[in-house]
C-alpha cells in the first residue's frame, strides 16, 4: 500500500521520466536482455541488439503504460487489467520476470535522476513497481 507521502514522490519523479519515454524504456529493457539474458526467450522475434528499433518502441510502450499507471495510483488493478490479461493468457510471461525488469527500471531511474533518487524516491518506486507486477501477474491463479 503507498502512502500519500510515496505517491506524491513517484509523481514528483515522474516528471523527469516525461519527454525520455523511449530513451528510459529502450535503456531498462536493454539492461534486461543484457543482465538477465534468460528474459530474451519471450521475444524470439525481436531483433536483440543494443538499442534495436524492436528494443526503442517496446521500450517506449512499457514506460508508457507506466506512466499511465503512475496517473492511476488509487487504481491501478483497472486500469492495468488488459495489460494482465495480456501477460498471463498471451504471452504466459513467467511473473518472476517483472521483478528482473522492475530492478532495470530502477536503475535507469537511478542513472538519471542522480541525487535526487534519494532513498525514499527509491523506496516508493519499489513499492510502485511491485504493485504493477502483482497486478499483471494476478491474472495467472
Ligand atoms: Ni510486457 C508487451 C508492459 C513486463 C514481455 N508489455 C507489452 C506491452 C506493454 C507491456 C505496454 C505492449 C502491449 C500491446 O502492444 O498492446 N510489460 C509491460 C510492463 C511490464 C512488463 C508495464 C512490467 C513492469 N513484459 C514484461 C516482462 C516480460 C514482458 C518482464 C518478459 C520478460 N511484454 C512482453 C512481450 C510483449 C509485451 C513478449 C509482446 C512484445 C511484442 O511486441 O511482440
Amino acid at each position: 500500500m503507498l502512502t500519500a507521502d510515496e505517491k506524491q514522490l513517484i509523481l514528483q519523479a515522474w516528471k523527469k521520466v516525461l519527454g525520455h519515454q523511449e530513451d528510459f524504456g529502450a535503456e531498462a529493457v536493454d539492461r534486461m536482455f543484457t543482465v538477465y539474458p534468460q528474459t530474451k526467450t519471450y521475444f524470439p522475434h525481436f531483433n536483440l541488439h543494443h538499442d534495436s528499433n524492436h528494443i526503442r518502441h517496446h521500450g517506449k510502450k512499457v514506460v508508457n503504460a507506466l506512466g499511465n499507471a503512475v496517473r492511476h495510483l488509487d487504481n491501478l488493478s483497472e486500469e492495468l487489467s488488459e495489460l494482465s490479461n495480456l501477460h498471463a493468457y498471451n504471452l504466459r510471461v513467467d511473473p518472476v520476470n517483472f521483478k528482473l525488469l522492475s530492478h532495470c527500471f530502477q536503475v535507469v531511474l537511478a542513472v538519471h535522476l542522480g541525487e535526487e533518487y534519494t532513498p525514499q524516491v527509491h523506496l516508493a518506486y519499489d513499492k510502485f513497481l511491485a504493485a504493477v507486477s502483482a497486478v499483471l501477474a494476478e491474472k495467472y491463479r
